[in-house]
């Protein structure tokens, strides 16, 4: 159904817009307290059914290489990893302080001066003593691909791994963000009207990352989002989340637990006070604390490729800076998505 798919890519991207919009003003902070939380439900309550003027809420790196990443995927109509350097270069020369990771940063300076195939890897795989970043930047930034690449596998894994190690050579940044990147296929091809079996999801996507290379820490991960989603009992179990899965910058830490929050909010959730499932995600993503605009972000692109445009608030949206462009980039990677397809 071409409308049902329109309003998933609509749903992803704006799910990166929105998860880091929302949980930026949070990042940092190592615990949130019942009192934050209940200020949470009260912001989230007033953006969700709120007409406001200004201002904003602005987005970070997260959302700004999501959008470089786009337009160029956008503009070659394929991936062109040296125009995405080009633009993610620009973007923070232009914006600096959108909040880059220190690593990132570096490579985008040295890009500056001039970026080729050549050399475009390289100062990548010199950060951090040689061994490459595991941060979580190319998980966060990674949707636009997956949407681009949705209906062939193959082309899905290579070009995640090409955009991801143009800033993060570490085995560990490269599959957090394939496993970002399948968990939002996934979610994509499955029908939200039919209750989604988490314990599938979980499953196929170990299945998956069991035939990538060197992935048994993410395989791990997703054995212990199996086990804490079993957990049904009443008390909150953010404690043991935050212990087992993490919330830190790290893919490793951040990636498995956007992949756990999404599916934690298919039921209710203690204190978390909504019927929309795709806030609540967002909103119990927040509530963990760490790298919260990244970890909801990551959690928004799942759920919102699930759930769909149509379950965000109009309102929200409009409180959010450039949602009709985010919007607009997901029309156009449909477009192309599916022209490709007829093609080949
Ligand atoms: O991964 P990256 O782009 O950062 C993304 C995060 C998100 O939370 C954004 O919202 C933004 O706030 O930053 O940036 P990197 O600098 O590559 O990685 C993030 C951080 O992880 C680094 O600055 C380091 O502190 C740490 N890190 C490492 N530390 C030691 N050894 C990443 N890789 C290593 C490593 O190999
Ligand atoms: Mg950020
Ligand atoms: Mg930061
Ligand atoms: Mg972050």
């Amino acid at each position: 159904d071409p409308m049902l798919l329109k309003n998933k890519f609509r749903g992803t991207m704006l799910g990166v817009l929105v998860g880091d919009c929302l949980g930026s003003p949070y990042e940092g902070l190592t615990t949130i307290s019942r009192h934050r939380k209940v200020l949470l439900q009260r912001r989230l309550n007033k953006l969700w059914n709120t007409k406001f003027r200004e201002p904003v809420m602005v987005y970070t790196d997260d959302s700004a290489m999501t959008r470089s990443l786009a337009e160029s995927l956008i503009e070659k109509q394929d991936l062109d990893i040296v125009d995405v350097a080009k633009r993610f270069a620009k973007s923070y020369h232009e914006e600096p302080d959108r909040g880059y990771g220190a690593g990132t940063a570096t490579v985008l300076k040295e890009w500056k001066r001039h970026v080729e195939e050549t050399n475009i890897k390289i100062p990548a795989k010199n950060l951090f003593d040689g061994l490459g970043s595991y941060g979580n930047g190319g998980a966060m930034r990674i949707a636009p691909v997956a949407l681009f690449s949705y209906n062939n596998y193959d082309k899905l894994l290579y070009y995640v791994k090409e955009a991801t190690e143009i800033t993060h050579a570490h085995k560990l940044g490269i599959n957090g963000a394939i496993l970002q990147a399948i968990a939002i296929q996934q979610s994509l091809c499955l029908n939200a009207s039919e209750e989604l079996n988490v314990t599938n999801f979980v499953d196929d996507l170990i299945n998956k990352m069991d035939k990538i290379e060197n992935a048994s820490e993410f395989k791990e991960r997703l054995n212990i989002v199996k086990n804490l989603l079993s957990e049904d009992g009443d008390e909150p179990n953010e404690q043991r989340v935050v212990e087992q899965l993490g919330v830190k910058v790290r893919a490793l830490e951040s990636v498995p637990t956007a992949i756990f929050c999404f599916l934690k909010a298919q039921k209710r959730i203690k204190r978390i006070r909504t019927d929309d499932p795709l806030r609540r995600a967002i909103q119990y993503a927040i509530s963990l604390g760490g790298d919260t605009d990244t970890i909801a972000s990551m959690t928004g692109a799942i759920a919102g490729a699930f759930y769909g445009y149509e379950k965000f608030s109009v309102l929200l949206l409009s409180h959010c800076e450039e949602w009709e462009r985010f919007r607009e980039m997901a029309d156009k990677l449909l477009d192309i998505a599916t022209s490709i397809d007829i093609n080949k």
